[in-house]
């Protein structure tokens, strides 16, 4: 096994490791100061003959061995550094201190830099964090669980980002859904979203404002109570909880109100909560809040804190893969499929766009197309576009180093229907009346030809 060799400047410092105890593979050594007593701290040995190239090579350090200088002066790190470069070249050095400035530090292949006593205080810090996270737990669960019926309220056309908060809040007060039940005043309208509950299993109940009466409890998921219009049911404006992550917004009560701006998303809110409790995240839990955080954040892109990275780290080691793909690649059906095959047959990549026209589909397979369409050869920008009701639906997927696609979209969309997107995916929409005063027509190759102009022109449009 490969040895550490500790070295600290001073008994005081010494002591303080020695408080907090060596690992087995860690050599304790430290060096007398002038001003303070000679008595040995526990655990220590001196270093024969003090910071000298024969005191190192007295140790026998091999290959592997690493060394710890733990100092906060300037010629006891130089001089240590100096020797045990002599004594074993280019040995890892780890060199622990809270006050050193970056010119004390000499130059050294392998050397590192870290605090001494901050490191305890980043430990300390992230324990208390934890600390109020659990108390806020321990409020909710006070107020909340002699209640009979809770209602968690999320936005209208919930997202995956408030269902994953509103289920965690759900698995935390260890409730199920009759008790419990996720609720908002809009139903789930984008198809991956109802992907979403469908693989997760989980109900969300569209109500109208007066059926809110029949809970006694009520909290509000990924919003605010002044979200809901400008004269909201009076019943959310006094509210037993609110957690969200959007801008602070007045006008209303809550007893319990949890409002992190700086966080990408509600469930990162929520991973801290079932965190600090202790509670076990599943994989069907672990996988909501993982894909809600991914959503919020357009996979850790955006608006992303330190606190969203290490939620979602923390849910990766937790989430089930099958599931999250079951999300994330919703089950294709045969006349899709079909759909696709004859849009492939004559498929070509024209000046970098490759563009799939689907005729009539169910409107998930849409993007599912686009995602697909960019792996072809060449492919730069990859639209696939289909009949969905009454409106034609398209979905836009560039490699990310060109002109952002939700810029593109609406673009091509002006004037005729609605669109928008980020920067590598967008989606449009635009009602086939519309379409069809335009250009006459709304077959197949009427709408290729169509969607190939207005892309090329839009996506050229800034050179
Ligand atoms: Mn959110």
């Amino acid at each position: 096994m490969a040895s550490r060799f500790i070295i600290c400047d001073g008994a005081e410092l010494a002591r303080l490791w020695a408080r907090i105890g060596a690992s087995e593979a860690e050599e304790l050594f430290w060096l007398p100061r002038e001003d303070e007593s000679r008595a040995r701290p526990q655990g220590f040995r001196a270093l024969p003959g003090g910071l000298t190239v024969e005191a190192i090579s007295k140790l026998e350090p091999k290959e592997g061995d690493e060394f710890a200088l733990v100092s906060e002066d300037g010629p006891f790190v130089r001089a240590a550094v100096a020797a045990i470069s002599k004594a074993t070249p280019g040995a890892p050095i780890l060199v622990m201190s809270d006050r050193l400035d970056a010119d004390d530090i000499p130059d050294h292949p392998c050397l590192r830099r870290t605090g001494l006593r901050t490191q305890i205080r980043d430990d300390v810090d992230l324990d208390f964090a934890h600390l109020g996270n659990l108390r806020r737990v321990v409020r909710l669960r006070e107020l909340l669980s002699s209640r009979e019926k809770i209602g968690i309220l999320l936005q209208p056309d919930p997202d995956p980002d408030g269902i994953a908060a509103g289920y965690a809040l759900r698995i935390l007060l260890g409730r199920k859904s009759p008790t419990a039940p996720l609720v908002s005043f809009g139903e789930i309208k984008r198809p991956e979203n109802v992907a979403m509950v469908q693989a997760l299993g989980l109900d969300v109940r569209t109500i109208a404002p007066e059926e809110l009466d029949e809970f006694d409890g009520l909290a509000l998921m990924d919003v605010q109570p002044t979200v809901f219009g400008e004269n909201p049911p009076a019943r959310v404006l006094s509210v037993d909880v609110v957690i969200d992550h959007h801008p602070e917004r007045s006008g209303y009560d809550a007893v319990v109100k949890d409002i992190r701006t700086s966080y990408g998303a509600t469930s990162t809110i929520m991973t801290e909560y079932l965190q600090a409790s202790g509670t076990e995240i599943r994989g069907k839990l672990g996988t909501a809040l993982l894909y809600g955080i991914k959503s919020d954040t357009q996979l850790l892109g955006r608006d992303t804190s330190p606190a969203d990275m290490q939620a979602f780290a923390k849910l990766h080691a937790c989430h089930s893969p099958a599931l999250l793909r079951r999300i994330e690649r919703p089950a294709l059906p045969t006349d899709g499929l079909r759909a696709l095959g004859r849009a492939l047959a004559s498929t070509r990549v024209e000046e970098g766009i490759h563009l799939l026209v689907l005729g009539r589909v169910r409107e998930d397979v849409i993007p599912q197309v686009a995602e697909l369409a960019l792996q072809a050869e060449g492919a730069v920008w990859a639209i696939a576009a289909g009949t969905v009701g009454g409106d034609l639906v398209f979905s836009v997927r560039n490699v990310g180093y060109v002109r952002a696609a939700g810029e593109v979209v609406r673009a091509v969309v002006e004037g005729l229907g609605v669109g928008g997107g980020h920067r590598s995916m967008a989606k449009g929409i635009i009602p086939l009346k519309a379409f069809r005063k335009v250009y006459k027509r709304a077959d197949r190759s009427t709408i290729r030809r169509a969607l190939l102009k207005a892309f090329t022109k839009a996506i050229h449009e800034d050179d």
